[in-house]
């Protein structure tokens, strides 16, 4: 029986023969192929780097349908990440390509692993938008189901302005432009490299 993935993918390093990461990116979405049938392809996304990394990423999703049952689809995503990181002078633990299982249609799965287990939803998807943007891009409407909100709606509370203090709001200044843009709305806007 087949089931429905949705698959994120980041990059901030070049590949010897892909070259930059958006071209990693790419070549990652057409390699996926060889896993099922993708279904939807999203833009590729240029996103500040998040956490401890350095250089700023390319991201990107894609749906598949695809007989592998999640554990062997992570196994296969894992074999494709290596097969990717494969490049002279790179540090133990850098990757060139990062493939995560975000959503499937089976709806909540965990299970443990030797190296990591497997958790769907992604644990962090829902707080990132280097995830969010792309996936909203092509399955806005999929519902998470730990939230049971959709992917646009969550990429909408990391996006829409919020005050930057809670509690009683403040009247507008006189004469002051309102700006109720909150501190992830201020991050740099995120931009494809498609367009
Ligand atoms: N694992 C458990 N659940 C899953 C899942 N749903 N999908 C386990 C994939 N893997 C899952 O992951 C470590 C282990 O998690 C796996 O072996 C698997 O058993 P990993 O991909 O090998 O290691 P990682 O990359 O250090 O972990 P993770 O969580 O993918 O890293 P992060 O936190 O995603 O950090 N900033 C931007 N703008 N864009 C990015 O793409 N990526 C990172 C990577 C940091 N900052 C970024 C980006
Ligand atoms: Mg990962």
């Amino acid at each position: 029986m087949s089931s429905t993935y949705l698959i994120a993918l980041g990059s901030n390093r070049r590949h010897v023969s892909y070259g930059l990461p958006q071209d990693v990116v790419r070549a990652g979405q057409e390699e996926c192929a060889a896993l099922g049938t993708v279904t939807a392809r999203s833009l590729i996304f240029a996103t500040p780097a998040m956490g401890a990394a350095q250089r700023s990423f390319a991201n990107a999703a894609l749906v598949l349908e695809s007989e592998l049952a999640p554990t062997a689809l992570l196994a296969a995503l894992k074999r494709m990440e290596r097969e990717f990181g494969r490049r002279r002078g790179q540090r133990w633990g850098d990757r060139v390509l990062d493939l995560d299982i975000i959503l499937w249609s089976g709806g909540r799965w965990v299970s443990a692993g030797r190296s990591g287990g497997l958790t769907i939803p992604h644990p962090a998807f829902a707080q990132r938008r280097f995830v969010l943007d792309p996936a909203a891009n092509i399955a806005p409407d999929w519902r998470d189901p730990v939230s049971g909100l959709t992917i646009a709606h969550l990429q909408a509370r990391l996006t829409r302005p919020r005050p930057l203090l809670r509690g009683a709001p403040s009247p507008p200044m006189r004469g002051a432009k309102a700006n109720h843009r909150g501190p992830v709305a201020q991050l740099v806007e995120q931009r494809t490299f498609n367009l």
